[in-house]
């Protein structure tokens, strides 16, 4: 796309005046921001509708990726790069005289997901448009995001999110492409003229499902696809009754913020279904506009359930395949195995959702009459081959529940885990009965992050750096990124390295001071954590290790400064994680105010981490910490973009830090800690009273969560005390005490080398093109949807 400076300019104007009727210099930065996605919005509009032409016309395969979060960020930069136009509309709006800082930073981040999962998904819709695939994204436009968190003498407090206060420039409202959910009601099966028994449905409560549609750029592919997020509203015959627009309203009203507890409750089951059957309604309906016989549907339409939430999908197919387009069960099962496939994102027991079969029967009986089916064959089928013991606990009903793990594994022709060591978990735990009988399901598909807004947008110093020395390729092909290892003894190189991530720092440094009123050391090691608060991530572990360092000064000890930098959302129902947000900033509050550890020892918890936050800690990080108990975090990908920016990983063996450790050698990581067999293995003999009492350091740290030492933690204190000593310590965080510290030690010595450390910085950052999504999702594409050439072996 060729714009020029002067058409941006011009066509700047023309939108403001349009927009406002005022002339530029009565806009507030809102204002300007507004205009400037309208006119960028045009510019992409040209290459959105031919692509969506161009796939209907090519017959080309499209994939639909079901997610109940999506987490794209803020759009405006991300969609100037991608289209290639960043740098002519900052020169546009620097002769405009416009604060182009201020502009950016009026955009609204859409928080309409939890965390790895919301964020992946959207890594993925900007990685599939950037590899040229049909990939559109399918979920819910929440009315308020995940809450904005803000801290009150230590505790977290929740406000709403009310992101669309002014609007949100980036999407269309489509009504003309409205459905029809049906909730409720009661279901009768009457034979039809051709003996095939038909579904008459009676009573239903029905709400009208809007969607809004968002472009997906492609980075320089002049590829953009669809983000689909629909509303709920009341029907055109009910819409004047106020009551009855709140009562359609309130399905799509807001995200339910948890990420690890389902939260079971009747309108999550709404919102799952409300998505899940507009999505698949508009996408036979386009379908059978482009292609006609659906039983071809497998071959243009590629459905994926990302994790449980939306694997409603597999019934909601049948009963469209059954009720609407009247085939028979086996065939239509055959198409809907075929159309569907499922990743799973979590080991945890208490995410794997289950819906009591009662609240399911009530809320979708037609639904409920397809499970029962679904289930009946699938007892018949493999009884038999793998007895009952087996099949029952496969089978999706059990016990007055319908188990939806089981339901997509079952309804989908793949299965993948996100890192090698989870894929290889689900089937010896979570999903082993499964994997008995459908072993040809399963693989894994590693995540991956886009290099766009982590690397080229985050941190531009290294990004300029990179060009400078290994020219721009990487910036098309981050594998070329490989070619750094050869400046990885070049002094001149190092220096400049270290250089631009002191850049970021001093950033960082500043808007730490800005939010929390706290100066911090920027040449000081900056040690970050970023991720949800979970009892399985150990923020405790990394909580320990600043307190043994705080003691350690009080014994006048001299080490490396460190300013540890913390961002962290805790469910609000999660009681344990909040008590562990209030130690957190009692020991920040503790240690920022001790003149002794001026200078070396610094806590930064900043709120409202979300990926705006992440976009301005990552770049300033030198240690990224990814800590969680071995076998419990299923991936990561905060451990990608630390390692994409320089940063070197204090890892356990979990998740994708072994990928990591593999791709950039385990010299350039600092690892500990029990690995997931050894975990295993010591659970029934754990016994973490008796490590408290064995080791004297943690017996002093266990106790200050008590004594006082740190002020005005007395409830929480106690909790996680309990928690430690009297629940046996369910993370082993006493148990990788001893081994988190040594590994922080050996940071410790090599940052008294900085040639050293930089050294290693640039071997992460070579190796880190393996996490690309682009390569994440075009394995998707060949394995799993079928929408790329096998990949000749
Ligand atoms: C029902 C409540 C609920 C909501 C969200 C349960 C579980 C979830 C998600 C699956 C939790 C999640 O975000 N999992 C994270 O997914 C990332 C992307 O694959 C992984 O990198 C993380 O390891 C995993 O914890």
């Amino acid at each position: 796309m060729v714009i020029t400076t002067t058409q941006f300019i011009k066509d700047y104007r023309d939108v403001a005046l349009r927009w406002f009727a005022d002339g530029l210099e009565n806009l507030s930065p809102l204002q300007q921001y507004q205009t400037l996605a309208l006119v960028v919005k045009g510019y992409a509009a040209r290459d959105w509708a031919r692509s969506k032409a161009h796939a209907d016309k090519t017959q080309q395969k499209q994939v639909y990726y079901f997610s109940i979060e999506f987490m794209p960020g803020r759009l405006l930069a991300s969609n100037l790069l991608n289209l290639g136009l960043k740098d002519v509309v900052d020169a546009g709006l620097a002769k405009l005289g416009l604060d182009s800082a201020a502009v950016y930073a009026a955009e609204r981040d859409p928080g309409l997901g939890n965390g790895g999962l919301g964020r992946l998904a959207s890594a993925f819709l900007d990685a599939m448009a950037s590899t040229g695939m049909a990939g559109n994204g399918n979920g819910i436009r929440y009315r308020y995001g995940l809450f904005e968190q803000r801290f009150v003498d230590g505790y977290q407090v929740e406000v709403p999110d009310d992101w669309l206060r002014d609007s949100y420039p980036w999407e269309t409202r489509k009504e003309n492409r409205a459905v029809i959910v049906k909730f409720g009601g009661h279901v009768d099966l009457v034979p039809g003229a051709s003996g095939h028994l038909t579904a008459v449905y009676q009573g239903t409560d029905d709400v009208l499902a809007v969607p809004y549609d968002t472009a997906m750029i492609g980075y320089r592919t002049g590829t953009v696809n669809t983000m689909r997020l629909w509303a709920a509203e009341p029907t055109a015959e009910r819409a004047h009754a106020l009551a009855e627009t709140a009562r359609a309203g309130a399905i799509t009203e807001f995200l339910y913020p948890d990420d690890s507890d389902t939260a079971g409750r009747e309108l999550r089951l709404r919102q799952e279904y409300f998505f899940v059957s507009a999505g698949l309604q508009s996408i036979l309906t386009h379908f059978k506009r482009t292609h006609g016989d659906v039983r071809l549907l497998p071959n243009f339409v590629a459905v994926h359930i990302n994790d449980t939430h939306p694997a409603m999908a597999v019934l909601e197919l049948m009963r469209l395949l059954l009720d609407e387009e009247q085939l028979a069960w086996d065939q239509a099962w055959q198409l809907t195995v075929a159309t569907m496939s499922y990743t799973n994102h979590t080991l945890m027991a208490e995410a794997l959702e289950t819906w009591p079969l009662g609240m399911f029967q009530d809320l979708l009986p037609r639904l409920a009459q397809l499970a029962f089916e679904v289930d009946r064959r699938f007892r018949a089928r493999y009884l038999s081959r793998f007895g009952s013991v087996l099949v029952n606990r496969a089978a999706p009903l059990q016990d007055g529940q319908l188990h939806m793990a089981n339901l997509a594994v079952i309804g989908s022709h793949a299965v993948n885990g996100v890192a090698k060591i989870h894929s290889e978990l689900l089937k010896t735990t979570v999903l082993a009965d499964l994997y008995q009988i459908f072993p040809d399901r399963f693989s894994n598909k590693t995540n991956g992050i886009t290099p766009r807004r982590w690397v080229q947008l985050a941190d531009v110093p290294l990004a300029t750096l990179l060009d400078d020395v290994i020219g721009t390729k990487w910036r098309h092909q981050p594998q070329a990124l490989v070619a750094l290892r050869s400046h990885a003894s070049d002094p001149a190189f190092l220096s400049r390295l270290m250089a631009a991530k002191h850049e970021n720092k001093v950033r960082l440094a500043a808007l730490i001071q800005a939010t929390l009123g706290l100066e911090v050391p920027a040449d000081a090691m900056f040690d970050v954590q970023i991720k949800r608060l979970h009892a399985y991530k150990r923020q405790l572990l990394h909580v320990f290790g600043i307190l043994e360092h705080y003691l350690a000064i009080k014994k006048g000890a001299v080490r490396p400064p460190r300013v540890h930098v913390f961002g962290a959302k805790a469910a609000p129902s999660y009681r344990y994680a909040k008590a562990v947000i209030r130690l957190i900033n009692a020991v920040a509050a503790l240690v920022n105010a001790d003149p002794d550890c001026a200078g070396k020892l610094a806590v930064a918890f900043l709120p409202n981490y979300g990926v705006s936050l992440a976009e301005a800690i990552i770049p300033a990080a030198d240690v990224s910490e990814q800590i969680s108990l071995a076998g419990t975090e299923a991936s990561g990908t905060s451990n990608m973009k630390l390692m994409a920016t320089g940063a070197l990983t204090l890892a356990t063996l979990d998740g994708a830090n072994i990928e990591i450790r593999d791709a950039a050698g385990k010299e350039s990581m600092a690892v500990f800690g029990l690995t997931e067999q050894e975990a295993k293995a010591l659970r029934p003999q754990y016994n973490a009273r008796e490590r408290y009492e064995r080791d004297p350091v943690l017996h002093r740290i266990v106790d200050m969560l008590t004594d006082g030492s740190i002020p005005n933690i007395e409830s929480e204190g106690r909790e996680i005390r309990a928690e430690l000593l009297d629940y046996n310590d369910t993370y082993f965080v006493l148990a990788d005490f001893a081994d988190y510290l040594a590994a922080n030690r050996r940071l410790d010595a090599l940052w008294g080398d900085p040639v050293a450390w930089a050294k290693l910085a640039t071997e992460n950052i070579a190796a880190s093109g393996r996490f690309s999504a682009d390569l994440t999702v075009q394995r998707y594409g060949r394995e799993i949807w079928r929408v790329l050439p096998e990949q000749p072996v």
